[in-house]
């Protein structure tokens, strides 16, 4: 095992690999910026190094900062978290070239995977159901553009392929507005990505987001580890997760789960990862795969009892993969809540000193966090102070804990979304359970 790695990130995830290495006897370095310097985590850990100025190109972006923090304080490995570096292929290339471990897939899986068209053609070839499509990158001729998306069928959705997560898409209704729709989706792809290139896939109009979580070992062994359902969200943003998805058939989840363990095989992915699906009428449809731990690794961890990032470090080191298939078994039902430093109405941010913390308790209840009593957030990166996370054995045990969870927390000296959260869990579609990717926005659209 590693005797000492560095974290590149900040905030409750980076105290949450903290707590894995300490478990597992492995020494942290972490890296703030100006802005963090005050941050309980950093003072936690066994060193600590400043690695810039407040904004997160300065800092938490800076490859040259964060590999020359990893050389001065002789950590063999980093773990990236999740945002900020952690999807970067070249990064992870930079790396591997400067003598550390990158906690994470290879490169070129990281690469693949960020091109959205190549992701998908890696999916198609191990048998992962895809949203039906162009099946490649669309072609200049506007009459070929044309017939692909009549063959698909209206409505459709323009795609970049260095878009993802909600950047550079368009849906198109009619024939009349497509080639313009593409040749806007196009030139936006140029700019922001570097990458022109655009696909075609029938748009799905009220899907959920389910997703499968995956952990492998870089040499063909993977196990799939249940499915989150991350429907509730605003404008991209997830705010409640939880696994398993309600009312989803078990024996499709499954070969949904193994088709994924044969993509990880295929492709010797390594570490963990999620392959985001819409599911709509009883069928999954993949759209994405992340190739890193995420938010809401946490719900998966209450239902099957491993810890992800754990497992991650294991892997990263070159332990023997010790987790099989057999011996995974999805028990009870976890949710989380996304706590939020902004208007629970306008949803502004709303950074500052927090005056008084107080967090809640009992069975089954975890709360992930790097907020204390005097804590103030820093009005620079994004606004999650906490996960609220709740186990049960079933969901309406889950559910019944994060309602009271949510009555006991205190937060004073900020705004944060706990009063929105405390309104979804009275919200009947949403006890109910299946809403979908839309909910949200149409119930606060009703709601003003
Ligand atoms: C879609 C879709 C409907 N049909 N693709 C948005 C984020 C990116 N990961 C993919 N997204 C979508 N792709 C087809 N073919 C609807 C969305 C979408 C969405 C997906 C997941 C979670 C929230 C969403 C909110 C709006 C649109």
């Amino acid at each position: 095992m590693f005797e000492k790695i560095l974290i590149a990130n900040r905030g409750e995830i980076a105290l949450r690999i903290q707590r894995a290495c300490r478990e597992l006897g492995i020494k942290t370095v972490v890296v703030h910026s100006e802005a963090d310097r005050e941050a309980k985590y950093v003072r936690l850990a066994d060193e600590s190094v400043c690695i810039g100025p407040a904004p997160a190109r300065d800092s938490y972006l800076s490859m040259p900062a964060l590999i020359s923090a990893a050389e001065v304080t002789d950590a063999e490995a980093i773990h990236p978290g999740y945002g900020f570096l952690s999807e970067n292929a070249d990064f992870a290339e930079r790396v591997e070239k400067s003598g550390f471990v990158f906690i994470g897939p290879r490169p070129e899986n990281i690469r693949i995977m960020g091109d959205k068209v190549s992701a998908k053609q890696a999916m198609i070839a191990a048998g992962v159901p895809v949203v039906p499509g162009s099946g490649g990158a669309l072609p200049d001729d506007p009459a070929e553009i044309q017939r692909v998306a009549a063959k698909v069928g209206y409505p459709v959705i323009i795609k970049a392929a260095g878009g993802g997560g909600g950047r550079g898409m368009r849906v198109v209704y009619t024939e009349a507005a497509l080639l313009n729709a593409v040749a806007m989706t196009r030139a936006e792809a140029g700019a922001a990505f570097n990458n022109p290139e655009v696909y075609l896939e029938k748009f799905l109009e009220n899907p959920r987001h389910i997703e499968i979580q995956v952990m492998a070992d870089g040499e063909g062994e993977a196990v799939w580890l249940g499915e989150r359902d991350c429907s509730m969200q605003r404008r991209h943003q997830k705010i409640i997760e939880e696994a398993p998805a309600p009312g989803v058939d078990r024996a499709l989840v499954t070969r949904i789960g193994e088709r994924c363990v044969e993509a990880c095989r295929t492709m010797r992915y390594r570490g963990a990862g999620t392959f985001e699906f819409l599911y709509e009428n009883g069928e999954f449809f993949f759209i994405e795969m992340n190739t890193r731990i995420q938010v809401e690794h946490t719900i998966t961890e209450m239902i099957t009892g491993i810890d992800l990032v754990q497992q991650q470090l294991r892997i990263a080191a070159g332990e023997p993969f010790t987790l099989r298939q057999r011996d995974i078994h999805l028990r009870g039902h976890a949710i989380e809540c996304r706590i939020n430093a902004e208007d629970p109405f306008k949803f502004t941010p709303s950074p500052g000193r927090i005056t008084n913390w107080h967090t809640p308790g009992g069975p089954g209840v975890r709360m992930d966090s790097h907020v204390f009593s005097g804590y103030t957030v820093p009005p620079y990166y994004d606004s999650m102070v906490a996960k609220l996370i709740t186990f049960g054995d079933d969901r309406h045990q889950a559910l019944m804990r994060m309602d009271i969870a949510l009555s006991e927390m205190i937060v004073e000296g900020i705004q944060t979304n706990i009063p929105l959260h405390r309104e979804l869990l009275q919200d009947a579609n949403f006890v109910r359970g299946g809403t979908s990717i839309h909910y949200l926005e149409h119930k606060l659209s009703q709601r003003a």
